[in-house]
């Protein structure tokens, strides 16, 4: 019997030296993860170390056997080396091919630059929810929260069960979600401002929202329109209004507000719209800022599109920021099939969501979604997706 270790920069590359020097049924007696290099101890490289071994006679009364697996093992998926063990070496045996089926599988997604600390033990029953909200585009960080709190909330029995991995799971989902808040009129002359890039559904979103209030709520709805830089954006506006035979206000400057406010003694909730901008533009925003200072809005809701790309996402919310929103709205759901946004959304906006809205018809296309239906957006309706 020969023994020989093997140091490869990953499991596939340690295998192939094994494979090519050892030939198909070398024994694989160890696989680790080492440190090398680097400069007191920083900056060290993580490579595989294997351990492997030829001319094992495997017999069933072998006692070094439950340890082992042969890369035939691997490659047959542990079919023809069976026949003369038991079951229980059968069991250990398939243990082992799926632990290091796990570390391939790990170390492919470190390689795509997709992995970020993630348990090398994971069971194959959670890399299918791995892959989905990958498919979904949520954060890497946030997946890898998720799955790590999952599995350490759970036995290795119930991994595997498909039923409480899933209930599991979708809680996490739900806690990371949070409450959803959407506009209590807790006070009279309740404000809400909205504030977002160009054409995300602002105005659109604010005639749904009006129409609820005043149609099914009885509340007594105005509106306001900062919104003087895009051409048709106050007709717009006012198109709603006067279908709602609700007020609207046009605001042109600062001075404006006290004006709009002063003559809106009387109604339940202002709605007040904004213009969409750039958000790099910082002239823009001080701009807004300084509307908003005066208008001293109850809630300020920030409106997104679920289509937007993930970097750009980051750098809205962010820039947004100093608009002080303390709820995120997300828009045209009908517009995508990848549902990570929510979830990207509320990690760099630090704050709750609100409405989503999925379509151009108004009044109906807006929902108060549910934290459960969220997460059954990003792992699937079932578990068995
Ligand atoms: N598909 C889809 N389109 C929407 C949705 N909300 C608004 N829109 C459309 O997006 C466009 C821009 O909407 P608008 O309300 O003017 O955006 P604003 O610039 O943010 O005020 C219009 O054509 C709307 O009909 C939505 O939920 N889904
Ligand atoms: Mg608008």
């Amino acid at each position: 019997m020969i023994i020989k270790t093997y140091v490869a920069e990953n499991i596939q590359e340690a295998f192939y030296k094994v494979k090519s020097e050892m030939g198909k049924d070398a024994v694989i007696l160890q696989t680790k993860y080492i440190k090398k290099g680097g400069f007191f101890g920083l900056f060290a490289k993580r490579m595989v170390e294997v351990v492997a071994a030829n001319d094992i006679k495997l017999t069933s009364d072998s006692p070094v056997k439950p340890d082992l697996t042969t890369l035939a093992a691997i490659s047959s998926k542990t079919n023809q080396a069976t026949s003369n063990t038991g079951i229980d070496d059968l069991k250990t045996e398939i243990k082992e091919v799926k632990k290091l089926l796990n570390e391939l599988y790990i170390d492919t997604k470190v390689q795509q630059g997709n992995s970020n600390a993630l348990d090398v033990n994971l069971p194959l029953s959670i890399k299918k929810y791995y892959d989905r909200m990958h498919e979904m585009e949520v954060d890497p960080t946030i997946i890898n929260k998720l799955i790590n709190n999952t599995t350490k909330a759970l036995s290795d029995t119930e991994l595997n069960d498909k039923a409480i991995l899933y209930k599991t799971l979708k809680k996490e989902i739900k806690s990371f979600v949070d409450d959803i808040e959407p506009i209590e009129l807790s006070n009279k002359n309740y404000i809400v401002a909205f504030v977002g890039p160009t054409g995300v559904g602002k105005t659109t979103t604010i005639a749904k929202l009006a129409t609820h209030f005043s149609l099914y709520k009885n509340k007594k709805v105005a509106l306001a329109t900062a919104d003087t830089f895009r051409v048709g954006a106050v007709e717009q506006l006012k198109h709603y209004g006067d279908l709602l035979e609700i007020p609207v206000h046009v605001i042109h400057r600062q001075e404006d507000v006290r004006e709009t406010l002063a003559s809106l003694s009387d109604y339940d909730l202002l709605l007040v719209d904004t213009m969409g901008f750039n958000p790099n533009n910082r002239m823009q925003i001080k701009k807004i800022k300084g509307l908003l200072d005066v208008l001293n809005p109850d809630d300020v809701h920030v409106v997104i599109s679920a289509a937007t790309k993930n970097r750009d996402l980051t750098d809205i919310l962010n820039n947004y920021k100093e608009l002080y929103y303390n709820k995120i709205l997300i828009t045209k759901f009908d517009e995508t099939k990848t549902y990570g946004v929510v979830l990207n959304a509320l990690n760099v906006g630090k704050c709750k969501l609100s409405y989503f809205t999925m379509g151009q018809n108004v009044p109906d296309d807006i929902e108060l979604p549910s934290a459960d239906k969220i997460a059954k957006m990003i792992l699937g309706e079932k578990e068995d997706v």
